[in-house]
């Protein structure tokens, strides 16, 4: 692998679930680092070699690797008890974790926040967002309103107080606002942090220093996106988002580096499209090629289980990801995905209320109301699993390509033709 960069973010450039976890792990195999800067175990990561299959959430794709140091960093929300049994299971399966290191800027996720989370969704009725109820809308927005509690406070002599005034505070909105019985008791969120932090407690410290110093030794450090650009709290879908900013702009402000030192963005795209939860997705499939799809693509959620809903490829919405995430060259993974179909289409337009447009409109009201405008190519029809390298592709497979490329503006770094490793192919 040709390496001119120090410094590369990959991230999701649709509503996430592209394979970063993957793409990660690629170049997790010749990085020294790999920061998680945004989300928390509302993702799912997936990597898989050697014929396993691994999951992780909150823990960086990286931990895979022994000599890579892995960073939870600051603009992360970490729920203390997830991160722990993700720890133990990846140590039973006998990864070293002691490379893992967290921010002690980072927000802590606390039950209450779980439950607000749920009681949202509830009174959002028929307009739920499908949230993953992780906590993690109410807990970035404590961190806003300057009520959460950070990792770093469980070290600090007057943290009981912190925690009481806090779970206090939630118990009353729970009771007031959200007409809810559900009331938390210090003492049980107090313990099971306190049992949960011992575990993790020499690992927290000041990561934006590690971060910056692993940068001035002109370490390879990568920077790990969840989620995906159009699910950005600023420049996605919204209100059909999560709570972060999940663009790779993100990446210094969350891992507390200088956004100069960012070199790279890599988008991960998939060959097609898919979304869990609620929102505008103008080239959604509800019938037999979006289930075969589905299918193939083994779409559903990784943490929660829930089928994805899937589409054809949307390069308008694409053309927008590359542009607000300055995505410098794109993967395209799940490609082979695409093998069974006799005709592919790809969006090049929407048609909103009578007019024909290229651009994401604001408002997903709006996006709602877009129907898609397709141009059709020709499927290849044969196995490319086996392949590895551009050359050995089908010629429709790479006219699908090269068409992507002409109707969203982005360049390609490479693909993938399936989960293994090996099946991960760069274009030079
Ligand atoms: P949240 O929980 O507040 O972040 O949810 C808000 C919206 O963001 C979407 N979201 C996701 N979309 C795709 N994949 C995600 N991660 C998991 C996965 C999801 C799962 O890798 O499969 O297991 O269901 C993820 N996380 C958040 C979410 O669907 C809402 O639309
Ligand atoms: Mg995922």
């Amino acid at each position: 692998m040709k390496r001119n960069f120090k410094t590369i973010v990959v991230v999701g450039t649709q509503w996430g679930d592209e394979g970063k976890g993957k793409i990660t792990d690629y170049f997790a195999q010749k990085a020294e680092m790999v920061v998680r800067y945004a989300g928390g175990d509302n993702a799912g990561h997936m990597i898989e070699f050697g014929g396993k299959r691994y999951k992780v959430t909150i823990v960086p794709s990286g931990i895979f690797n022994k000599n890579v140091k892995n960073i939870i960093g600051n603009g992360t929300v970490v729920n203390l008890e997830k991160l722990v049994s993700e720890l133990t299971g990846l140590k039973q399966a006998g990864i070293d974790t002691s490379n893992l290191f967290i921010s002690g800027r980072a927000h802590l996720i606390l039950p209450y926040n779980l439950k607000i989370d749920e009681m949202q969704e509830e009174q959002r009725k028929d307009n739920k967002i499908g949230t993953t109820k992780r906590g993690i809308g109410p807990t970035y927005a404590d961190k806003a309103s300057r009520c959460g509690i950070r990792v770093y406070d469980l070290l600090l002599p007057n943290f009981k107080e912190i925690l009481k005034e806090a779970v206090d505070y939630h118990n009353l909105i729970l009771k007031n606002l959200y007409n809810s019985d559900v009331q938390f008791t210090f003492e049980e969120i107090y313990n099971n942090l306190m049992t949960n932090f011992e575990v993790v407690k020499n690992n927290v410290l000041d990561t934006g220093e590690m971060v910056a110093n692993a940068i001035e030794a002109n370490n390879f450090v990568l920077f790990e996106g969840a989620q995906g650009v159009l699910l950005d709290i600023d420049h996605g879908t919204y209100p059909f988002v999560t709570s972060s900013n999940t663009s790779g702009n993100n990446a210094s402000i969350g891992s507390g580096v200088h956004y100069k030192h960012i070199q790279k963005i890599v988008g991960v795209a998939k060959a097609y499209n898919t979304r869990v939860g609620t929102g505008g997705m103008p080239t959604e499939l509800v019938n037999e090629i979006g289930n075969r799809i589905r299918e193939r693509g083994r779409e559903y959620g990784s943490n929660t289980g829930r089928p994805r809903r899937v589409g054809w490829f949307d390069a308008v919405a694409m053309k927008y990801a590359v542009r607000v995430g300055g995505i410098d060259e794109l993967f395209l993974t799940l490609f082979d995905v695409l093998d069974a179909e006799e005709t592919l289409k790809i969006c090049v337009a929407y048609e909103l209320d009578g007019k024909t447009i290229t651009t994401m409109p604001i408002s997903d009201q709006e996006l709602q109301r877009c129907k898609p405008i397709y141009i059709e190519l020709p499927g290849w029809n044969e196995d490319i699993t086996k392949v590895r390298s551009y050359d050995e592709l089908p010629t429709n497979a790479k006219n699908y390509m090269k068409a992507i490329a002409e109707h969203s503006g982005a360049k390609f770094l490479g693909f993938s033709v399936g989960p293994d490793r090996e099946q991960t192919i760069l274009l030079k």
